[in-house]
């Protein structure tokens, strides 16, 4: 624990950050082309290009790292990861789900796009994302390990099952909604592909058994640990913040953290899983492992 302390503390994050977030933003250009049909790839790039935080590639790159690989090899993957993301913010923000007209600081793409070309995008990031993450070089087996991974963390046993749970429990209050149904809806709508992002990143690394294994318990915690300090922003924002950016679920009262446990019992939670999280990566270098220490901390630390 101190040892990682004392690396993360010398550790430089925001040029780190900066220079990730460059590449992972060049290679996502690169990745999705202009061409026909031109509505729909002008979409996939409004959606994709726009100013995301990029975690979710850096967490897959950093993971890559740790286990010594280099961070071109798990580009692909990282790219990939950010489509299926953005893939399921298009589909969330739809009309027939939260309705939500802003998105990264900008109009919805139903909004822009109208909502077939919406739709249509997204299916079509669905699909360009294990497209182009074939294009890793790595090892036949390692690819399909990827692949089954990514493909699991979408579905019935990922964001689906997030989503679908999350519909059905809309207008159920305090009461009805217990904090395992809450956990369940976080866990599968977030914590499931930020963990894939990071084990993606380990299997394309060339990690041992047991390193993939500690880098998804690391990333477990990384999830859930993003979805409750968002959880506790959208109960502080304040009111009139509300009023400018919240969708149908933020002004109809979405049940959080903070609503079930209370603010401060959601903090301490924050810091449970922090320190959860940093134990996850003993074993490893402190050199090798202080990014990912930052990146623990910056997203226990954020405030948007
Ligand atoms: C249709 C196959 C299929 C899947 C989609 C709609 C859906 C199913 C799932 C919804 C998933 C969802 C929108 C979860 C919310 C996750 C979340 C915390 C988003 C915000 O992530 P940030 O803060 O956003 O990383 P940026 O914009 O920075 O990338």
């Amino acid at each position: 624990e101190d040892v990682v302390t004392i690396s993360s503390s010398m550790f430089e994050f925001d040029p780190y950050m900066t220079s990730k977030t460059e590449s992972v933003n060049k290679a996502l250009d690169e990745a999705i082309p202009v061409g026909e049909p031109l509505k729909i790839h002008e979409a996939m790039r409004y959606a994709v290009l726009a100013a995301g935080k990029r975690v979710r590639p850096i967490l897959c790159l950093a993971s890559c790292e740790l286990v010594g690989g280099q961070e071109n090899s798990a580009m692909p993957a990282a790219c990939a990861v950010e489509m299926i993301h953005t893939m399921s913010l298009i589909k969330d923000d739809l009309p027939c789900m939260d309705n939500d007209d802003m998105r990264r600081g900008r109009p919805t793409t139903h909004k822009v796009y109208g909502e077939g070309v919406a739709i249509l995008s997204g299916g079509a990031l669905l699909s360009l994302a294990f497209e182009h993450m074939t294009t890793a070089e790595i090892s036949p087996e390692r690819m399909v390990w990827a692949v089954r991974e990514l493909a699991r963390s979408i579905g019935t046993r990922g964001l689906v099952a997030g989503q679908a749970m999350d519909i059905s429990s809309e207008g159920l209050d305090l009461e009805e909604l217990a904090l395992e149904n809450l956990e369940f809806i976080h866990v599968h709508k977030t914590a499931v592909l930020l963990e894939t992002a990071a084990v993606l990143g380990a299997i394309i690394g060339g990690g041992s058994d047991e390193e993939i294994e500690q880098v998804r318990k690391y990333a477990r915690c990384i999830g859930l640990l993003f979805q409750v300090v968002d959880d506790i922003l959208d109960e502080t924002k304040s009111s009139e913040e509300l009023g400018k950016t919240a969708g149908k679920d933020q002004l109809a009262g979405k049940l959080t953290y903070p609503k079930l446990i209370g603010l401060e019992k959601s903090k301490e939670f924050v810091k449970k899983l922090t320190r959860d999280a940093r134990q996850h990566l003993q074993g490893f270098s402190s050199e090798k492992v202080a990014p990912l220490v930052a990146l623990t901390t910056f997203i226990a630390d954020r405030n948007k």
